[in-house]
């Protein structure tokens, strides 16, 4: 691609962040009007939903629909939201006591600093029964088929269990102290991170009704800058300050296996370019064309935060 056809990616992003801000907010109200939900959790939810962040996942899921033939509606933000939900609830419980026991994250306390561990754990909790009931709805209300809505639910749920960051999150954390080999790094990472990123693709791409080889490619593409983005996190960790992570810097601290520890700096930058350059050949030979694509890719390895 030259230059001149290569979009802006920061501007595109910013364009969709309040479409995706609105659809949350639509979410996190509905959740406090539940008589069921107590409201100290409504509080916790509300904050680890609505404080920040790139809001990658939906705005990936709301690209692979429309390059599927999708068109823009809140419906469709609302369905790309459920991704959001379970990242968000993935990061209360990440940043817990027990897990890597963060008390900065995108540059305000955690939600457990600022709600208690005990309603945070229970917040998080709920979160995903909720994001799957969002995920069901968005997609009958944007009149998916019945098979298709429960197939969309269905894919975030699996994305999010033990088969995926679940499961992932648990390897990582049974390896805090141990030297994973690249294999072994990999396959956690491909379900840790990689499960989620993926996931959103494929529910664009199924919500938007694409054809096997179509959603096959998006799901390539998605697995393959899963693990860029993995690879980028890992380097950031290594090289960016607290102030522009919004964060601690903590792999170190909690003697974690990363992609810099395993390979140094320049061959994990080289790793994660090698896979965005496999997401691109994934999109060019599942025939989709992209521009929007083709710059998210690249900006999961050239981000600063
Ligand atoms: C009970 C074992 C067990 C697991 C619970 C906590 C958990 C589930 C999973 C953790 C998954 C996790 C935290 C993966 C890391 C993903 C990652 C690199 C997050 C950072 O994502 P960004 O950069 O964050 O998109 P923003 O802030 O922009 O949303």
């Amino acid at each position: 691609m030259s230059a001149e056809e290569a979009l802006d990616v920061t501007a595109y992003l910013r364009e969709e962040l309040p479409p995706v801000e609105a659809a949350l907010e639509r979410a996190v109200i509905a959740i406090e009007e539940r008589p069921d939900v107590a409201e100290e959790l409504a509080q916790a939810i509300r904050h680890g939903v609505t404080t920040g962040g790139k809001r990658l996942r939906p705005i990936l899921c709301v690209t692979a629909y429309t390059a599927c033939g999708g068109l823009r509606s809140d419906g469709v933000y609302d369905l790309a939201c459920a991704l959001e939900m379970i990242h968000a609830y993935s990061l209360m419980h990440d940043d817990l006591p027990c897990m890597d026991d963060a008390e900065l994250r995108r540059g305000r306390p955690t939600t457990h600093i600022a709600h208690g561990e005990a309603v945070t754990t229970r917040a998080g909790a709920a979160l995903i029964p909720l994001a799957a009931i969002q995920a069901l709805r968005a997609a009958r209300a944007l009149r998916c088929e019945e098979e298709t809505s429960r197939l969309v639910a269905s894919l975030l749920m699996q994305a999010a269990g033990a088969g995926g960051m679940v499961g992932g999150q648990w390897v990582d954390l049974l390896g805090e102290g141990q030297a994973f080999g690249p294999d072994e790094l990999n396959a956690l990472h491909r379900r840790k991170t990689g499960a989620l990123l993926a996931a959103s693709l494929e529910i664009g791409a199924v919500a938007a009704g694409a054809t096997e080889d179509v959603r096959a490619g998006l799901l390539e593409y998605g697995r393959a800058i899963g693990l860029a983005f993995q690879i980028a996190d890992d380097i950031l960790d290594a090289t960016a300050s607290a102030e522009v992570l919004g964060k601690n810097p903590s792999d170190e601290e909690l003697d974690k296996s990363t992609y810099v520890a395993l390979f140094g700096l320049d061959e994990a930058r080289r790793r994660a370019e090698a896979e965005v350059a496999r997401a691109l050949a994934a999109l060019e030979s599942a025939r989709v064309s992209s521009l929007e694509l083709d710059a998210l890719a690249r900006f999961v390895v050239e981000r600063g935060s």
